[in-house]
């Protein structure tokens, strides 16, 4: 397919396609600030560099950036800012890059990675640069890497999730087949770049030609001023962001236009979709991941009501199956054209996820009704997601593993109502324990959401008879 800016440009020149506080862009706008970004990062970087990381929030000039570096024919390498250094430290070491760009508004995490031959620019250093010439890509082929972004996993390594544009396009195909598009429609987000879920809205944006407007910081109350004032139609939300959205919420509703939430990123108390039904809101149930370029299964309006509590139906190109279902719950497989291409240096760890005969084993666990609707029956593994964020327990244990006094510990999910999980953890210690130096010293070497919030002294960990410890007899506890 043609670079589809060059393509929304000859379009929809005057559409506007990106909206943020009070500033906005037309496609046509967009595409100049974009290119001029472009030159830029030509006279600071090599443009034949295969990879550049980009650490950011959502503002207009990491939006723009991204799209720079991928209109260089570049992999745009996507940070999550709330990662400790060290965990970002081996995303880029993995990614091997040697361009880092980091927003202004962080520039105070910007620490001592020198060890890496890593060259770092703000990105106002990128926009105050001169505009060398360059090349843009003319195609988005198909098997093109459109962007990366890593994911851990039960080891704690992390993996570099290869999303190509055939990937974003059937994604965004997917979801349009089910939300419906309307040439006005406006998509509010919030959600972080970084992620899929912010991601792909942008990707929408340049395959629908439509608006999006973005936002920086998640504030309840801005949020919520913004979808009654502007003509916004659709906002993607993981749970956490819905409880707060709920609580502010207009007896008199959004704008007009508005449709709905695209609720995914982890599992909702049924309470709280009771609640938005009995205040008229209206919110799809959405489940995806990185690994498929946003959502594959989503309810559509009609079943949303009658069907509340499941994700809704495999989107139209996606297949999903039950691997070997015990009283009808089974591990989810999928076969997508939005499947990843792979883990980046990882084939072997992707290829463990691809069953003989070729699906892709999600690790989560689901139950299909007799009309043919999905619920999502938790986990294979332990990982748990706090405010759309997962949570590896293996990953945090390692890194209290030298942690002086400890002789064991486990990490478990505990329900909580603003963030669906928070970490505990429960410790084998001949220690009193030291829960503020514990959490301070989790928080130099996690993302403070991973740090438990709790820590229990506990005599002997449930174990198998092979010794592993039995985490779901921890959760009893609570
Ligand atoms: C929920 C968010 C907005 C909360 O962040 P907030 O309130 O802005 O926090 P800060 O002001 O930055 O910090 C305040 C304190 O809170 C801690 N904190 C921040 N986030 C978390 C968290 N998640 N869990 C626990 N604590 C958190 C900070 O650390 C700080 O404390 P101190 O000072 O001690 O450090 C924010 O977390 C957020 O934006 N979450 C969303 C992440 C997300 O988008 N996840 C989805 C990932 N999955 C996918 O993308 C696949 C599914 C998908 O594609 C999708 C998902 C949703 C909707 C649509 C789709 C789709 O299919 O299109
Ligand atoms: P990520 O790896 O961040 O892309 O997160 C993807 C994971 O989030 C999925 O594998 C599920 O475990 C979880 N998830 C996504 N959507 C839902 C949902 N609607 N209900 C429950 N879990 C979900
Ligand atoms: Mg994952
Ligand atoms: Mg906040």
């Amino acid at each position: 397919m043609q670079n589809w800016l060059t393509k929304q440009v000859s379009l929809n020149p005057e559409r506007v396609a990106l909206t943020v506080a009070n500033q906005s862009w037309t496609f046509k706008e967009l595409q100049a600030a974009v290119l001029k970004i472009a030159g830029q990062l030509a006279t600071l970087t090599a443009t034949t560099n295969q990879r550049i990381a980009i650490l950011a929030k959502n503002t207009a000039a990491s939006y723009m950036t991204i799209m720079a570096v991928q209109q260089l024919g570049i992999q745009p390498v996507l940070l999550n800012f709330r990662l400790a250094n060290d965990e970002l430290h081996r995303q880029l070491q993995d990614a091997g890059v040697t361009t880092l760009l980091i927003d202004d508004e962080l520039a105070d995490k910007i620490p001592n990675w020198m060890a890496l031959p890593v060259d770092m620019h703000l990105l106002s250093t990128v926009q105050a640069a001169a505009v060398s010439p360059i090349e843009v890509v003319a195609d988005f082929s198909d098997t093109a890497v459109a962007s990366i972004m890593y994911t851990s996993g039960t080891t704690g390594n992390p993996h570099g999730v290869l999303q190509t544009y055939q990937n974003h396009f059937y994604s965004a195909i997917g979801s349009a087949l089910n939300l419906g598009l309307q040439a006005t429609d406006r998509w509010l987000c919030a959600v972080p770049l970084f992620h899929i879920s912010g991601l792909s809205i942008m990707m929408r944006s340049l395959i629908y030609g439509m608006g999006v407007d973005l936002v920086a910081r998640f504030d309840d109350v801005a949020v919520t001023k913004r979808l009654i004032e502007q003509p916004i139609a659709i906002m993607s939300v993981v749970p956490t962001m819905l409880k707060r959205l709920l609580a502010v919420a207009p007896i008199t509703g959004y704008n007009a236009k508005f449709r709905c939430f695209l609720l995914g990123g982890g599992p909702i108390d049924p309470a709280t979709l009771t609640q938005c039904e009995q205040q008229n809101i209206a919110v799809i149930q959405s489940y995806g991941m990185t690994e498929t370029a946003s959502q594959i299964v989503a309810l559509n309006f009609d079943d949303a009501r009658a069907k509340i509590g499941s994700v809704g139906k495999p989107l139209f190109p996606v297949q999903i199956r039950l691997a070997n279902p015990e009283q009808g719950i089974g591990e989810i497989e999928l076969q997508a054209p939005n499947l990843t291409a792979g883990y980046l240096n990882q084939a072997a760890d992707f290829a463990r996820k691809i069953t003989a005969d070729g699906w892709y084993k999600t690790g989560d666990l689901g139950f299909i009704d007799d009309d043919g609707f999905l619920f999502i029956k938790g986990r294979q593994d332990d990982m748990f997601i706090s405010g759309g964020e997962n949570i590896f327990p293996d990953e945090v244990e390692h890194a209290y593993s030298q942690y002086p006094g400890i002789q064991a510990i486990a990490v478990v999910g505990k329900a909580d109502s603003d963030w669906g999980m928070i970490p505990v953890a429960f410790v084998i210690s001949d220690q009193v324990l030291d829960t503020q130096a514990l959490q301070q010293f989790g928080r130099m070497h996690l993302a403070h959401y991973k740090v438990p919030v709790e820590f229990r002294s506990i005599a002997e960990f449930p174990t198998t008879a092979s010794g592993k410890v039995q985490r779901h007899k921890l959760r009893e506890l609570f």
